[in-house]
């Protein structure tokens, strides 16, 4: 739909984010009948996969897995190519399911929601865009993601800089070619790491300004294995099943013992074994990988000679192994010759923990004094994650507050789905739900089918108004709290903790206890009658 023909329209529900969550989202709403909209800031679907389309962006979960498990005859007709599916592939099948479920008739593109506030009278909420159109519905329901912050980070003379500049979550839709080109990077987490082997291959030189070295395992990603596929294909059911049933919502091979447990040969055996495999199953080597410090440090110091191994210059090596975080506590990597790119004689490593930036000028990037020329600069620097996009949304509340008010010392909500105070507001995958911790996508469906039963009890019983009740919502902020103290995640530096953004409180953001656990939560929440939340009836019922 053309953002111009949208103006003061009702809904039953507004959607906002045309990625996973949001698509599927609205094929249950139609399903129940609601007049739904979804409104999208990209000009295309795809979320995640729309806006970090950079050079080597691929997921780093099995392609059979990654995948909507809601249509079988979806299920039964994508083929996949590769073991991890590249984000122009992933992209691909978002648009296809958008056709194919004629999805796109109740979107409008191009289009981002700048405001929301709660009409209590009305007991509707009023959504604002930034090109000023007004509609109000019913339920709002956020699928904006929590990973689509990106960040720049705030470094003195950035705005002068006269070269190109690029974020690798807003990465341009035209290819971009840096063939000779004197190319910097900065940030060393997943984007970073699979990035900076693409610029190698088109940089005449490339700088790589790293303040944090990350742990990084092999992809060994290459075409699907055809009999995985048709394994797959013939068993999805009881796959998927069994994948609801993990920690991850992921079919991993989940380690069984604690590496203290095993001889030392024994352990050498299992952790090569599993680095052959490679992927972000490694980091399940253990049982107790992300509880206990020594078990964690086994695997830490395998994956460092690894890295010694792959790179030629000692001082180089030194400086990429990860020594102030436990293996696995920031999200662990996955990469197609990261480690090998430092021997290229024109990739340079910048070790700013030794040597911290100082600014840059017109035309380079100043660091302890000396200049690197620069005719390109990527930052892939990261997200403002899980709480950042709800409260750029400015959608204020029952109380008068906006998210950004009342998330001063942490994000508040029962369950990751709705906060106090915003009623008939959904968060899909919000603060609080396992979510960025699984296999998202099946977090998301779980999400979705729960909003989706939710309005269905509704309707049911002609209630027009659902709000979490306070008392669950702080049982539930004190749950997540301590689940994680439990584990060793707390003790990292990072955007799970809030740690990347300056100022943000350090709480650890999504829900730690395990998807099977939490759903299970959920489920039993519905049983018991809603446990912690209130609804009333007031306005209108729902449309049937
Ligand atoms: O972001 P990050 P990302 N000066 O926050 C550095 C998912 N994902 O986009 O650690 C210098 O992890 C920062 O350094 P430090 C996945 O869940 C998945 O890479 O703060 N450096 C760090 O190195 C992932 O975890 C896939 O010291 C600065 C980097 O920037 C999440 O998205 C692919 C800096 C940011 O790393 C985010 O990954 C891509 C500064 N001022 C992403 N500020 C796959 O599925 C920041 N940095 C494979």
């Amino acid at each position: 739909m053309n953002p111009s023909q949208l103006n003061s329209k009702h809904y039953d529900a507004v959607v906002i984010g045309a990625g996973f969550a949001g698509l599927y989202m609205l094929h249950r709403l139609r399903l129940l009948g609601l007049r739904s909209h979804l409104f999208e800031a990209g000009d295309g679907v795809g979320g995640t996969w729309y806006w970090n389309c950079y050079p080597g962006a691929r997921c780093d979960v099995d392609s059979m897995q990654y995948s909507y498990s809601w249509s079988p005859e979806l299920q039964k007709e994508w083929q996949w190519t590769e073991r991890y599916p590249a984000q122009a592939e992933i992209l691909r099948y978002i648009n296809h399911v958008a056709d194919r479920f004629e999805l796109r008739r109740d979107i409008t593109l191009s289009t981002r929601v700048t405001a929301g506030q709660w009409q209590a009278e009305q007991e509707r909420w009023l959504v604002r865009t930034e090109q000023g159109q007004e509609v109000s519905a019913q339920f709002l329901i956020t699928a904006t993601g929590c990973l689509s912050e990106s960040r720049l980070p705030d470094i003195e003379g950035l705005d002068r800089f006269k070269g190109q500049v690029y974020h690798t979550g807003r990465w341009p839709k035209a290819p971009v070619d840096f063939s000779g080109l004197r190319v910097g990077v900065m940030g060393t987490g997943s984007s970073g790491i699979q990035v900076i082997p693409q610029l190698a291959k088109q940089a005449k030189q490339l700088y790589v300004f790293q303040r944090t070295p990350n742990f990084s395992v092999p992809a060994w990603n290459g075409p699907i294995d055809p009999n995985h596929q048709k394994d797959w294909l013939d068993n999805y059911p009881k796959y998927r099943a069994m994948a609801r049933n993990t920690r991850s919502a992921i079919m991993y091979d989940y380690g069984k013992q604690s590496a203290l447990d095993m001889s030392e040969q024994e352990r050498a055996e299992e952790m090569e074994r599993r680095w052959q495999k490679g992927g972000t199953n490694f980091a399940h080597s253990f049982n107790d990988t992300f509880t206990n410090r020594q078990s964690n440090e086994l695997l830490s110091e395998f994956v460092r000679g690894k890295i010694r191994k792959m790179v030629n210059d000692p001082t180089v090596a030194e400086d990429l192994l990860p020594r102030d975080h436990a293996i696995g506590t920031k999200r662990i990597c996955v990469d197609t010759g990261y480690y090998p790119t430092y021997n290229l004689p024109h990739v340079k490593l910048v070790n700013l923990r030794q040597t911290p930036i100082e600014r840059f000028d017109e035309g380079a990037a100043i660091v302890n004094g000396q200049r690197h020329e620069l005719d390109a600069m990527v930052f892939a620097t990261g997200f403002d994650a899980v709480t950042g996009a709800l409260e750029r949304l400015n959608i204020v509340g029952e109380h008068g507050k906006t998210f950004k008010q009342l998330w001063k010392a942490g994000p508040t909500s029962y369950l990751g789905l709705m906060t106090v105070g915003f009623p008939n507001l959904f968060t899909i995958t919000g603060p609080g739900s396992p979510s960025i911790l699984t296999n998202v996508i099946v977090s998301i469906e779980q999400h979705v089918e729960w909003i989706a039963n939710c309005l269905t009890f509704m309707q049911k019983h002609s209630h027009t108004r659902i709000d979490a009740q306070q008392i669950a919502q702080d049982r539930w902020v004190k749950h997540v709290q301590e689940v994680a103290s439990g584990t060793l995640f707390v003790t990292a530096n990072s955007w799970y903790m809030g740690a990347n953004i300056p100022g943000k409180p350090r709480v650890f953001l999504p829900y730690i206890g395990g998807f099977s656990t939490y759903a299970a939560m959920c489920e039993d929440v519905v049983q018991k009658g809603y446990e912690g939340f209130d609804f009333s009836r007031k306005s209108q019922a729902l449309s049937p």
